[in-house]
């Protein structure tokens, strides 16, 4: 993928963000499944990933450095994210902050050279093409868009049931 189809695509997350404020406000922090996620932790982890790749990855790769091996502590920004979602930030100044961050993301890939997209760089423990991984990123996304969009219609088909 070149790069302004992979920007392209980390933007489609801002319009999607956007549409999350008009469901129904019951929604926001009902878990998608049983012990599971709410709609506003799920925004806070992908919010919480964008500052990851722009804090160390894309610094570095703009200084065109490998990134340095640093741990990358799954766990400890997942749960900081859920944390978050559940501090009582309310829903529109939680996705206007997500919103924030995914400019940012996008705007931090649009300074880097297109050269830089097939320069293979050392991401965490495995070697891949800025492209590759920025893949990978919009993949990431992709899940969990369709995670939500799978919730959301469950609840909609049920209502029709009951209706
Ligand atoms: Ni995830």
């Amino acid at each position: 993928m070149e790069k302004t189809e992979l920007l392209g695509q980390k933007e489609q997350l801002i319009p999607w963000y956007r549409s999350l404020e008009s469901l129904p406000a019951a929604l926001w922090l009902r878990p998608l499944r049983e012990g599971g996620w709410t709609i506003a932790e799920v925004a806070a982890h992908l919010k919480a990933w964008d500052e990851f790749v722009m804090e160390h990855r894309l610094v570095y790769i703009s200084r065109d450095a490998d990134t340095p091996p640093a741990a990358v502590h799954v766990q400890d920004i997942n749960d900081g994210a859920s944390r978050y979602a559940r501090s009582g930030i309310s829903r529109v100044e939680l996705l206007n902050q997500c919103i924030a961050a995914r400019k940012q993301l996008v705007q931090a890939l649009e300074a880097l050279p297109e050269e830089k997209f097939r320069r293979v760089y050392q991401m965490g423990s495995s070697k891949v093409t800025l492209a590759q991984y920025v893949q990978y990123l919009i993949e990431h996304d992709v899940h969990h868009r369709q995670q939500i969009t799978a919730f959301v219609e469950s609840l909609e088909n049920g209502e029709q049931d009951e209706g």
